[in-house]
C-alpha cells in the first residue's frame, strides 16, 4: 500500500471515529455535517418510507369523512388527516437535507420499490374503525416516535417534536370514540369489540420484526437513530393498552394476554409474522387499492403543482422586474 494510499485510509478511520464518539456524546448530526454513506441511506430509508406511510395513512380515515356521525367528529376527522399530509410534509422535507429529491422519493412508492406501514393495508369497515386506529394506531406510533424526537439526525428529530405532539391529540380522540361507542348500546359495544379485534394484532406488528429477525435494529441504535428496540417498544405498548382496554369494558383478542409479576409486564401471544410478511410483500387486504389511488391522486393533482410552479415563477419575473 502506498504512503498516500495508508495516509487516507487513516485520515477516514479518523473521521468515522469522530462521527461515532459525536454520537455518543448525543451531539446532533445536521445536514451539512460529514456522515458516513451508510448513515444517510438508513436516514433517507427511514425517514421516506415513515413519509410515505404518513400520506398513505390519511386513505383509511377519509373513507370515513363523510360518513362520520355528526358535524363536530367530521370536523375533527378532517383535521385529523390533514394533520397527517403535514407530517408526510416535514418528513420529506427532512429526508431531503439528505440529497434526495421529494420527486425520487414519491417515484419509488409509486413503482412499490418503497416500504409504507403494513397497518394501512388493512379495510376500515365501520366508524369504530376511526377510534380503534386512533386509540391503537396512533398510540403505537407514539410509543415509536417519541424517542425518535432525540435520533441522532437533526433535522429528523425536530420534525418529530411537532408530529408528536399532533399525534397525541389524535390517539385521545380515538380513544374517546371509542369510550362514547362502549357506554352506547348493544350493536355500539360489539362495533367497538369488533374494531378492537381486528385492529389489535396489526397494530402490535407495527413495531416490525423480532429483535433477532431485524436486520436493522443493532446498527440504528449504535448510531442512536432508534433508541429502544423493536421488541422494547411493543412491549411497553402491550403493557399500556391491556391496562387502557380495562377502561372502555373491552378486552384484547388475546387468549395468552396476562400479566407477568417476575417480569413486571405483560405477557402476550405468538404474533402471526406469516401475515406481516404477506402485507409487507404487498399481498394484505387493500395494498393494491392503497397505491392504486396514491398514484391517482397525484396524477390529478398535476394541474395543481403546475399551477403553483408557474404562479411561483411569474412572482419571482416580477420581484426581478420591481
Ligand atoms: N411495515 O430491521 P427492521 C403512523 C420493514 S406512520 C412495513 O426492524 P427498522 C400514522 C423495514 O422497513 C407509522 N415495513 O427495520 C400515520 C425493513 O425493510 P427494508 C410509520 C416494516 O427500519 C398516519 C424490514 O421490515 N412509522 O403511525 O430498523 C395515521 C426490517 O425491519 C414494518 C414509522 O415509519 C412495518 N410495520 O425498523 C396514523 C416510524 N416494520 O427497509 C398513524 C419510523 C418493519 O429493509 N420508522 N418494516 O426494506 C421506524 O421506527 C422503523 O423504520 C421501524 C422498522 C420500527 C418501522
Amino acid at each position: 500500500m502506498s504512503t498516500f494510499v495508508q495516509i487516507t485510509v487513516l485520515m477516514s478511520s479518523a473521521i468515522e471515529t469522530g462521527f461515532q464518539e459525536k454520537i455518543d456524546q448525543d451531539i446532533r448530526i445536521e445536514p451539512r455535517d460529514w456522515m458516513p454513506e451508510a448513515y444517510r441511506k438508513t436516514l433517507i430509508r427511514q425517514i421516506s418510507q415513515h413519509a410515505h406511510s404518513e400520506i398513505v395513512g390519511m386513505l383509511p380515515e377519509a373513507n370515513w369523512i363523510t360518513r362520520a356521525p355528526t358535524l363536530k367528529r367530521k370536523a375533527t376527522l378532517i383535521a385529523k388527516v390533514q394533520d397527517e399530509a403535514g407530517h408526510g410534509l416535514y418528513l420529506y422535507s427532512s429526508a431531503e437535507t439528505l440529497g434526495v429529491s421529494r420527486e425520487e422519493m414519491i417515484d419509488q412508492l409509486h413503482q412499490g420499490k418503497a416500504k409504507y406501514s403494513s397497518i394501512f393495508n388493512y379495510p376500515t369497515l365501520t366508524w369504530a374503525d376511526m377510534g380503534a386506529i386512533g386509540w391503537l394506531v396512533d398510540g403505537a406510533a407514539i410509543m415509536n416516535q417519541v424517542p425518535l424526537c432525540r435520533a441522532s439526525y437533526g433535522p429528523y428529530a425536530r420534525a418529530m417534536v411537532r408530529i408528536c405532539r399532533e399525534e397525541s391529540f389524535h390517539q385521545r380522540q380515538g380513544f374517546e370514540i371509542l369510550l362514547v361507542l362502549s357506554k352506547g348500546n348493544e350493536a355500539q359495544r360489539r362495533m367497538c369489540q369488533d374494531a378492537i379485534d381486528r385492529w389489535w394484532w396489526p397494530s402490535v406488528m407495527m413495531f416490525g420484526p423480532n429483535d433477532d429477525a431485524s436486520p436493522h435494529t443493532a446498527q440504528s441504535m449504535r448510531w442512536k437513530i432508534k433508541r429502544f428496540t423493536n421488541d422494547e417498544l411493543r412491549q411497553r405498548f402491550v403493557d399500556v393498552c391491556a391496562g387502557q382496554v380495562k377502561l372502555l369494558g373491552m378486552h384484547l383478542p388475546d387468549p395468552d394476554l396476562v400479566w407477568n409479576e417476575a417480569r413486571q409486564h405483560y405477557d402476550f401471544g405468538p404474533i402471526d409474522w406469516n401475515e406481516f410478511r404477506e402485507v409487507i410483500n404487498g399481498n394484505g387486504p387493500c395494498n393494491k387499492e392503497r397505491l392504486a389511488a396514491r398514484v391517482k391522486a397525484h396524477a390529478d393533482g398535476a394541474w395543481v403543482r403546475e399551477a403553483a410552479l408557474a404562479h411561483a415563477q411569474k412572482n419571482s419575473i416580477r420581484e426581478k422586474a420591481a
